[in-house]
């Protein structure tokens, strides 16, 4: 008997993005619920025996009640099985989202995956092996028991489990909660269902993150699917097929301002290849420009802001060098006097003054620019 599922994980429902203000953060917070309403109408479209949920589907075990009764509505154009296993965000304390959902929710087709013990599907063809985090970190490779877990003759062996596999993943990506990178042989396993990586990515053999269904960052890591996993039976080869689920791009964007001229901010969020009220964006500008092009760059961000979901500009590498043109259109009299004295501090390589006069020169000219520009 075949097995057929749609692995997922790191929904974190509930995630504030705190940073992003206003009605765009709200339509993220939003979002993550309505990706997992999307989700549950793949399953059923999809025709899926069951949901496997890798960890972290909350963002943090302190989420509203309110944040659980939306996933819970959400799962509903699906009617299950869903299983839910605990990751870091949403790790198995006493007092956990999950003993709160347990009281919000008397559905028997969700099942928490809190403890380390096979579950079984499909009449026992097919088995599921949890590892839940019970804390936020753990020391131990909680996916060690799978080798020696007993499961009937020809049962479809799948393991679930949530944090980084060891040499396997990029530098930089944390390394608390490790997994045995030949755990899907060790055990036997069929398939072995990760989250904790935000990208889909297959790791090793028969081994899988799905990434989460709804990018929440700025990394280039291929987010926002989930995986159709099928299965034919015990020690066939799984068929993987990864599908977009995505509402938002997120993308990092890097201009340098090399000839000097505004202009090339627009040409980059032009060539972007995403619908850009559903881009959320950060953006670093770089280069050398004059405090007339500089003006020019703070009236094609202004547009830009408005037309995209979100943008955040790095610009700490973009400098002005004022022209005599620049300072010519500030004018004579006490303050053209008081910008080129900051024009000459801005010059002085030693002047301890030099990162505030050219700011200085620059807020003077843009205020002064801005002025013109509503008389
Ligand atoms: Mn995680």
């Amino acid at each position: 008997m075949s097995f057929r599922f749609l692995h997922t994980a790191d929904w974190q429902a509930g995630k504030p993005f705190g940073n992003v203000p206003g009605d765009a953060g709200a339509a993220l917070r939003r979002q993550r619920i309505d990706t997992i309403a999307n989700l549950a109408k793949l399953a059923t479209e999809q025709q899926v025996d069951a949901v496997l949920v890798a960890g972290d589907a909350f963002d943090s075990n302190e989420v509203e009640d309110r944040t659980i009764n939306q996933v819970l509505a959400a799962l509903s154009p699906f009617a299950g099985p869903w299983i839910f296993l605990p990751g870091n965000h949403d790790a198995a304390l006493p007092h956990s989202v999950w003993s709160r959902l347990r009281r919000l929710s008397s559905s028997d087709t969700i099942i928490i995956a809190d403890r380390p013990e096979p579950i079984e599907l499909q009449h026992g063809s097919a088995v599921i092996l949890p590892a839940p985090l019970r804390r936020r970190r753990e020391s131990s490779d909680l996916t060690a028991w799978f080798d020696a877990a007993a499961t009937r003759p020809g049962a479809i062996r799948v393991g679930l489990a949530h944090g980084s596999v060891a040499n396997r993943l990029p530098a930089g990506s944390e390394a608390a909660n490790t997994i045995a990178e030949d755990r899907a042989q060790s055990a036997d396993l069929d398939y072995l269902a990760l989250g904790d990586w935000h990208g889909t990515l297959q790791i090793a053999d028969k081994t899988w993150y799905s990434g989460t269904p709804e990018t929440d960052r700025h990394r280039d890591n291929q987010s926002g699917n989930v995986l159709v996993v099928e299965i034919d039976g015990h020690g066939a080869v799984p068929r993987v097929t990864a599908m977009p689920t995505g509402a938002y791009a997120w993308r990092r964007v890097e201009v340098g301002l090399i000839d000097g001229r505004a202009g090339g901010v627009s040409r980059a969020l032009e060539g972007l290849e995403v619908d850009h009220q559903r881009a959320v964006v950060e953006l670093t500008v770089t280069g050398i420009v004059s405090l007339a092009e500089r003006h020019a760059v703070e009236l094609e961000l202004s547009a830009w802001r408005a037309r995209l979901h979100h943008l955040v500009v790095d610009d700490a590498g973009l400098r002005e060098e004022p022209t005599d043109d620049d300072l010519d259109a500030i004018g004579a009299g006490f303050v053209g006097h008081a910008v080129e004295r900051l024009r000459a501090i801005s010059q002085e390589p030693a002047h301890q003054d030099r990162d505030a006069a050219r700011v200085a020169l620059r807020m003077l000219f843009l205020d002064h620019m801005n002025a013109k520009g509503s008389q």
